[in-house]
């Protein structure tokens, strides 16, 4: 059953947002990627989102650059927790895609993560903690993973001065 929602305004957004669905494959959730544009199938947002429930999602992974609209609007249409991924943007590199998302106003929270390749991959591995409440699986699979990513730093080697 598909637990998790990858949406992301354009396929253009894929490049960063493809590390969200990495991380959600790497754990084992099931999960869907789609593009739904706020401004430009504003009608596709809606039934996205007053659907998002009755279908299962536990929370939903938006990525969207520029005025990014997206997850905000979600977050007005569901109760089903947004995780909101600013895109790196042509102009701005991003920072108004952060402000659009992180600034929402009080009454419609959307978690707001790093902008571009980390906030995604960051929002994936929010998704699976929020999973993990209720799956003991993906708990371990969690604990293993920060377990292996703290080996990795402890056997970080730096070069001798010359
Ligand atoms: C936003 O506009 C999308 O989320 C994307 O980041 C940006 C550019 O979209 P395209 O012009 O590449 O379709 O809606």
């Amino acid at each position: 059953m598909i637990q998790i929602g990858v949406v992301m305004g354009s396929n253009s957004d894929w490049d960063v947002m493809q590390h969200a669905a990495r991380v959600l494959k790497d754990f084992g959730v099931e999960f869907e990627a789609r593009v739904v544009s706020a401004h430009r199938t504003p009608d596709l947002l809606y039934e996205y989102a007053e659907t998002a429930h009755e279908r299962g999602l536990k929370a939903i992974i938006a990525g969207a650059g520029g005025a990014a609209h997206l997850p905000g609007m979600l977050a007005a249409k569901t109760v089903v927790p947004v995780l909101g991924v600013p895109v790196p943007s042509k102009y701005l590199k991003g920072q108004d895609s952060l402000y659009s998302i992180v600034q929402m106003p009080k009454g419609i929270p959307v978690a707001t993560f790093a902008i571009g390749e980390a906030g995604a991959a960051n929002a994936g591995l929010f998704a699976v903690s929020l999973l993990a409440n209720q799956d003991a699986r993906l708990r371990l699979a969690l604990e293993a993973f920060r377990e292996k990513q703290k080996q990795t730093v402890l056997a970080m080697a730096l070069p001798d001065v010359e």
